[in-house]
């Protein structure tokens, strides 16, 4: 085997909402590359990876054709390629392997403000417009509801104001698009969160190493991102309901404190984000000089 075929190819998206996320995610993971987002590859330089940058809608279909043995792509994209290509019966030979904890949207149904709908039946025989036609396909097939799907490319929300369409399905986000083209959401189709898919093709056993490497790593960046280092003094009295308030821990450690038999200090991981509200609970039950810390890194 030659040498760039021994090297882990990971299709990132080139430009857009995903691209910094993914970027800075890989980076996190320890893999450094030159950061030249005009290019179309990537060189790793201190692991055996590069980066295949491209536009989202290509990354299954790279993954799929064992071009690249990793992506990372919105699950909407995902649902879209897999959905179709099943339809036409050709292979989808991908898998996802992790959900990641950017790029949430939902693909919803919306109309114009005053429009009148009441149930999902009223679709039928509508026009929708949308850039996601096989999933809304599956979706009408799914509610049998017969329906005229009007394809755009782009710009979905603009087709009720042209007379292309009664209806739209679109990602939404903070949902400001909608609202700023008199249109209302009636009905979710699809949530969707950036997610990491493979190759269902052979990896040999040298990328394999270093994929579950970087997947380990990975692992642990999301979980330090939600993760917190709480420190507290408590009465030795109130351990035990100190210990059940603290959020996603598992055993705290428990030291003595320097002259002070009736209380000890409690160091803990919490894997889930310490809100004000539990620092509150943590002082109500008797914790006093709380300091809660970010995780750097963290390994299992
Ligand atoms: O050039 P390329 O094909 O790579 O990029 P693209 O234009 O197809 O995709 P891009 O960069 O816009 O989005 C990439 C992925 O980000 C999508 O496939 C989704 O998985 C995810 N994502 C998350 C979103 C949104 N949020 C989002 N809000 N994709 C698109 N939008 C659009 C939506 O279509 C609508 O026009 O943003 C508008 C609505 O946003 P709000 O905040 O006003 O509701
Ligand atoms: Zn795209």
């Amino acid at each position: 085997m030659d040498k760039a075929e021994q090297r882990v190819k990971i299709a990132v998206q080139k430009s857009g909402r995903l691209t910094d996320h993914s970027l800075d995610l890989l980076q996190r993971c320890g893999i450094k590359f030159s950061k030249n987002k005009d290019r179309l590859f990537c060189y790793g330089e201190n692991m055996p990876v590069d980066l295949l940058l491209v536009r989202d809608d290509d990354i299954p279909g790279l993954v799929s054709d064992d071009i690249c043995d990793l992506g990372i792509v919105g699950l909407n994209v995902i649902e879209e390629k897999r959905l179709g290509w099943s339809r036409k019966m050709e292979p989808v030979r991908f898998e996802q392997i992790r959900t990641l904890d950017f790029g949430h949207c939902r693909l919803v149904i919306a109309m114009p403000d005053e429009a009148d709908f009441s149930e999902l039946s009223d679709l039928q025989g509508a026009r929708i417009a949308t850039s996601h036609v096989e999933v809304l396909r599956h979706f009408l097939e799914c509610e049998i509801v017969d329906a005229e799907i009007v394809y755009f490319s782009g710009a979905v929300e603009i087709a009720p104001k042209l007379g292309k369409a009664d209806f739209i399905c679109d990602l939404v986000s903070t949902g400001a698009t909608l609202a700023a083209n008199q249109l209302r959401e009636i009905h979710s189709v699809l949530e969707s969160t950036a997610t990491v898919i493979r190759t269902r093709a052979r990896i040999s056993a040298f990328k394999m190493e270093w994929i579950d490497k970087i997947l380990q790593r990975l692992d642990g960046v999301l979980q330090v991102r939600e993760s917190k280092y709480i420190m507290l003094h408590a009465p030795r009295s109130a351990l035990a309901e100190i210990t059940r308030l603290l959020p996603g821990s598992e055993a705290p450690t428990v030291m003595p404190l320097e002259g002070c038999d009736d209380k000890v200090a409690v160091h803990a991981v919490c894997r889930e984000n310490v809100f004000w509200e539990t620092l509150e609970n943590l002082k109500s039950a008797g914790a006093t000089s709380l300091l809660v810390l970010p995780v750097e890194k963290m390994l299992f």
